[in-house]
């Protein structure tokens, strides 16, 4: 031994050293990603990767040099309930405790261009956001909030037009004009029709609106974000970290080349398209996933074209994850948000929300909103996180792991453009069935005790005590809002009203690359020459943006429903049924005990039916968020049950009919957005009225315990909270079914379970 640094120990000599340790154990563990990950990293891991400096491209390590020392991040808390008023008064108080930026939640009805007189909408007005459905209910919203200075985002992808329209006209009535306006409008339609489900037309004049609203802001308003590209909502429908970020890059890719085509130069609007991720926790992968995220996009607009800097610089908002999040032991989702918020800030986000404890049963009271507020306002001034920038930059492990991220996400990527980019890739279904898929098998393994939750598949409490929620009287909220409808038509000049609505109209049913050949040089996108007759019909409709036109309509106070509706005329409404995925949960509990019980059990209620048990799986009202919908039709539909699963959007009435149709057996009712108290009772009742009472409604998802016993009174005959496991909802449905089902597991060696 002649040189010192030679008797330091090698990589080979701890792996000798791990392995003795670990008598020989595989420590590498498998993420969902399918990265295999090893207990130790080193910087041979990732020597090939450069990630910069931030404030500089690729802009891996922050889009600001200083960052969070400059400036700390937004603390922006995602909220809205019942009325206008009631909002108002719930976002005053956040601001007065120290929450910096707005975000709007709208209701469902709003969301999916309804006003709230509405006949469909009967059970969602008021219940998962606020319900707005005229400029003066947006003033209200904003009353006393200095739109001028405060930064709002506002979470809306269907009814964006009208909604942008009223924002522009009730700050102009505050006398802020739009150009002033700072703040960040969803417009991301592509992850609803893959993830959400708030769309209402097609997916190609949605895609026109998107544009139409990049094209709009980016000449009158220049501080306002026109788009936040989300992968937050395939996050939670259960993506891997390479799926979320692949398809959110090659959505964003997809909203830039579509307006490119329309002639906006690349520069003129990129710096202002955001974007929006969810964290979950799988803590060292979420971080490494903004800082990919940021590597991806860099790398993307690049190859567009793109030449300011800013152009190039993914700047995102966050939200913890509210899947992550449980209805058992609830307390623990404090933990969790903190470990997601860490996640997020070490990662570089530029705004964030995190969620109340009591997510998985209703909408923060002001108690679990202040704890979700003080979780952000204890990181930015007590930890010291914010002293620093990118303090994990250099971190091997971290290292390592964006740059797997990059790599698996753009071969993802790869494949999407192979497919003729994002619209083609999503009107495949591709994309919706590979999250799926990934859902079911997250699903899988919680279910079997492979990923531990605390508090739900281990360390379960023998008792849960209650906790206080949030409920809201939809009938009243209702009322009000019908009111107002009415006011604002008695008082509004009708004709004005109409005819604004009418260029609506006519605007969305104008081919708008003829329109801007008339406007141009008089030729079409071929070259080909309009004729003079056509040229002067389109002069006289002037500026076909639906936005523009829709703006005109909002100050005539035309309604959300009446903007959406006038569209609908040109555009026609999109409609989408469930298609689950087959076989995952088949074959991951190939050899589970409990899962052959249950299907056993399928078998003897089918030898006594002559024909499969039959359930329907039904979503009612205007809730879209169809993971656990879809999640119990895949599963019972391994176990041997026929599996009807109803559209989204269905009234009761809807989904009666189709159960008479199908003869079905069971109703699963899944709701995810406060409609079950309206809804499923309805669902009773109209059965009952048709002479099935044989048919046996049962309920799952974001049900609070509180409304269990309603809900019973009611006639639902099981009911289903977050955490359920769907081998023991199917045997308790088998019972249901009268089938003498032993219990679970009965007779079961333990230790080779
Ligand atoms: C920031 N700034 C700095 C700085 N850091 N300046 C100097 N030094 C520093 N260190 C500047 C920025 O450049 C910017 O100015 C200004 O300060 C504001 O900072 P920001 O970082 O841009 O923050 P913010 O305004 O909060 O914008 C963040 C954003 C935006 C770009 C991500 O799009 C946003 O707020 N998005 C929120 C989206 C959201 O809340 N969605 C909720 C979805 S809920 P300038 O001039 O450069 O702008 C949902 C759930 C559901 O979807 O219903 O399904
Ligand atoms: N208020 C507060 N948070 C909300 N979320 C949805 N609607 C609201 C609301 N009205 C949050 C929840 C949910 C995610 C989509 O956004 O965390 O999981």
């Amino acid at each position: 031994m002649t040189d010192t640094n030679d008797s330091r120990p090698t990589p080979a000599d701890w792996k000798a050293l791990a392995d003795k340790e670990s008598k020989g154990r595989d420590l590498t563990w498998e993420t969902p990603e399918g990265f295999d990950i090893k207990p130790l990293y080193t910087d041979a891991d990732h020597a090939d990767f450069d990630p910069g400096l931030p404030g500089f491209a690729p802009f891996t390590r922050g889009v600001k040099a200083s960052m969070y020392a400059g400036r700390p991040w937004t603390i922006r808390q995602y909220a809205g309930f019942s009325t206008a008023e009631e909002s108002n008064a719930f976002y005053r108080r956040n601001l007065a405790a120290g929450q910096k930026g707005l975000s709007v939640a709208f209701d469902l009805a709003t969301h999916r261009g309804y006003d709230s007189d509405h006949p469909r909408v009967v059970g969602d007005v008021g219940k998962a956001g606020v319900a707005i459905d005229t400029v003066a209910d947006m003033e209200t919203l904003f009353d006393q909030i200095p739109l001028d200075t405060m930064s709002v985002s506002m979470t809306m992808n269907g009814a964006v037009i009208p909604v942008m329209a009223f924002y522009i006209v009730a700050a102009e009535r505050s006398g802020v004009s739009q150009d002033k306006l700072s703040g960040t409008i969803q417009n991301d339609i592509l992850k609803e029709f893959m993830v959400r489900n708030t769309y209402i037309y097609p997916p190609e004049p949605s895609m026109r609106i998107v544009s139409d609203i990049i094209a709009y802001t980016s000449v009158n308003m220049p501080k306002f974000n026109s788009i936040s590209i989300s992968g937050y909502h395939m996050h939670e429908a259960g993506a891997t970290a390479v799926q979320e970020l692949a398809f959110t890059i090659a959505d964003g890719k997809e909203y830039v080349q579509k307006a490119m085509a329309t002639g906006l130069d690349i520069d003129a609007f990129a710096g202002r398209l955001s974007f929006f991720f969810g964290i979950g926790m799988n803590f060292f992968m979420e971080i490494a996933k903004l800082r990919a995220a940021r590597t991806l996009w860099y790398r993307v607009m690049d190859g567009l074209g793109a030449k300011n800097d800013r152009s190039k610089m993914l700047r995102t908002h966050c939200q913890t994850s509210g899947v992550s999040l449980q209805e058992q032991d609830p307390y623990n989702n404090v933990i969790r948000t903190t470990i997601e918020a860490m996640a997020a800030t070490l990662g570089g986000t530029q705004s964030l929300h995190t969620n109340a404890l009591d997510e998985a049963i209703a909408l923060p009271t002001d108690f679990s909103a202040r704890i979700a507020r003080n979780t952000q306002l204890v990181l930015q001034e007590e930890s010291g996180i914010t002293n620093v920038v990118d303090p994990l930059g250099g971190s091997h492990y971290i290292e390592a792991l964006t740059a797997t991220l990059v790599e698996e996400a753009e071969k993802l990527i790869a494949e999407v453009d192979e497919a003729g980019g994002m619209t083609a890739y999503v009107a495949t279904g591709a994309p919706k069935a590979a999250i799926e898929r990934a859902a079911a098998e997250k699903q899988t393994s919680v279910d079997k005790g492979e990923t531990v939750i605390v508090g739900v598949n281990k360390y379960r409490k023998d008792k849960e005590d209650p906790i206080e929620t949030l409920d809201i009287d939809n009938a009243k909220v209702r009322k009000g809002q019908i009111a107002r409808i009415e006011r604002v038509r008695a008082e509004r000049d009708e004709d004005a009203c109409q005819a604004a609505l009418a260029a609506l109209s006519d605007a969305a049913a104008t081919d708008p690359a003829e329109a801007r050949a008339a406007l141009g040089d008089g030729r079409d996108e071929r070259g080909v020459p309009l004729p003079p007759s056509k040229i002067a019909e389109l002069e006289a409709k002037g500026d076909v943006n639906l936005l523009a036109k829709a703006v005109e309509a909002a100050r005539a106070d035309a309604t959300l429903g009446e903007i959406s509706a006038a569209m609908e005329k040109a555009f026609g409404r999109h409609d989408a049924t469930p298609k689950p995925v087959s076989g995952v949960y088949k074959s991951a509990y190939e050899f589970d005990r409990r899962w052959a019980q249950v299907t056993d059990g399928v078998d003897a209620v089918e030898r006594r039916l002559g024909r499969k048990p039959r359930i329907m799986v039904a979503k009612m009202g205007q809730d879209g968020h169809d993971r656990g919908a879809n999640v119990i039709a895949s599963a019972f539909s391994d176990m041997g049950f026929e599996v009807v699963s109803g559209p989204l959007f269905q009234t009761p009435e809807e989904a009666r009919d189709m159960a008479l149709e199908h003869d079905v057996d069971v109703i699963g009712a899944s709701s995810l957005a406060a409609g079950h108290k309206t809804l499923i009772p309805e669902l009773i009742r109209l059965l009952k009225e048709a002479g099935r009472s044989d048919i046996k409604v049962t309920a799952g998802g974001v049900i609070p315990a509180s409304d269990y016993e309603f809900l019973r009174e009611a006639g639902v005959q099981g009911i289903y909270g977050p955490g359920s496991n769907v081998v023991e909802c199917a045997a308790d449905i088998l019972t249901l079914l009268g089938h003498n089902m032993p219990p679970l597991g009965e007779g079961l060696d333990e230790a080779a379970e």
